[in-house]
């Protein structure tokens, strides 16, 4: 499918509405920016390429994957493989960026909780307060509207939660409690690394930078995950916390968002061509779920309190 000039510009108003505003959340963004200018990896941060970002969602009726999904396809995003993480409960998805665009836009990966798989007090939470969403809220959107779409992502879903409310939700579901204070702010964006430098592009190399500037880094599984084929290398960085302001006006400080990192190798069948020759389609495509499981992990009280 191609995709016409004026909704590539609407993806991207909503793409740089949700990188604005996650900088602003996550103090993290502008640290590594500023480092990789300083060491010369790039000079504007607009070089960065963006491997893909990431949202979470409720799986509960009128949200969810089914949904959220809608607004990313309406811009050209193909949806793609599905990923079950049966432990945490969740099920994600992957969607390729419009094909015939040649702006390097980002991968989108979706996850969702299997909300009817937690226990009934989680479940009669988390209902008491999406139950207030009667209809699929994208379908009111005028998905063509950047700056609808922009407030849609950014406005709250249901009401705001109880302390108590999300310290019960995050005894049993980390990724619940997360969902129900963040809702759909963008969860990480990631920084390809295959193609900076030389002495930074690969993710064994990027990962020591990120240390030596002091970078607190997401340790489940160990820093670096490693697909099975050893072609998809993934690190991130431990969620910064925020003062989220709770119903009544308790304030306590939760996980907000996180920065991944990742190395796509050149596929076996492409290690031929010369270094000018590589595009995004000869180096490994797509996710891995062993790697993604200890991702997700990134906003868990057992790396942000680590
Ligand atoms: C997503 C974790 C998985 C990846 O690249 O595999 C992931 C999340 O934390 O919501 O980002
Ligand atoms: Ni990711």
């Amino acid at each position: 499918m191609t995709t016409s000039p004026n909704i590539t510009n609407t993806l991207n108003g909503v793409l740089q509405g949700l990188m604005r505003r996650y900088s602003e959340r996550v103090p993290d963004v502008k640290t590594i920016i500023d480092a990789m200018i300083e060491d010369g990896i790039i000079t504007l941060a607009g070089e960065i390429e963006n491997d893909h970002i990431a949202f979470r969602t409720m799986g509960v009726p009128h949200l969810g994957l089914a949904s959220f999904e809608k607004i990313f396809t309406h811009y050209g995003y193909e949806k793609r493989d599905r990923y079950d993480f049966t432990e945490k409960k969740l099920t994600a998805y992957w969607y390729s960026p419009p094909a015939g665009t040649n702006a390097n836009l980002p991968r989108i990966f979706v996850s969702e909780l299997r909300v009817h798989e937690l226990s009934a007090e989680a479940q009669r939470i988390i209902h008491r307060y999406t139950d207030t969403v009667t209809s699929d809220p994208v379908d009111a959107l005028d998905l063509d509207d950047a700056a609808a779409v922009d407030a849609f992502l950014h406005r709250p879903l249901w009401q705001t939660p109880t302390l108590s409310d999300y310290q019960t939700l995050l005894a049993e579901s980390e990724y619940a409690a997360w969902v129900i204070y963040n809702r759909y702010y963008l969860n990480h964006f990631t920084i390809s690394v295959h193609n900076l430098k030389e002495g930074y592009n690969t993710i064994d190399e990027f990962v020591a930078f990120l240390q030596a500037k002091g970078l607190r880094l997401n340790s489940a599984g160990g820093t670096i995950k490693v697909s099975p084929d050893g072609a998809l290398r993934q690190a991130s960085t431990v969620a910064q916390l925020i003062d989220a302001e709770f119903a009544g006006g308790d304030v306590f400080r939760i996980a907000g968002s996180y920065v991944e990192f990742a190395e796509r190798r050149v596929l076996p069948s492409f290690t031929h061509l010369s270094p000018d020759q590589i595009g995004r389609e000869h180096r490994r495509e797509g996710f891995e779920a062993g790697n993604a499981d200890k991702i997700f992990e990134s906003t868990f009280t057992t790396q942000t309190n680590r």
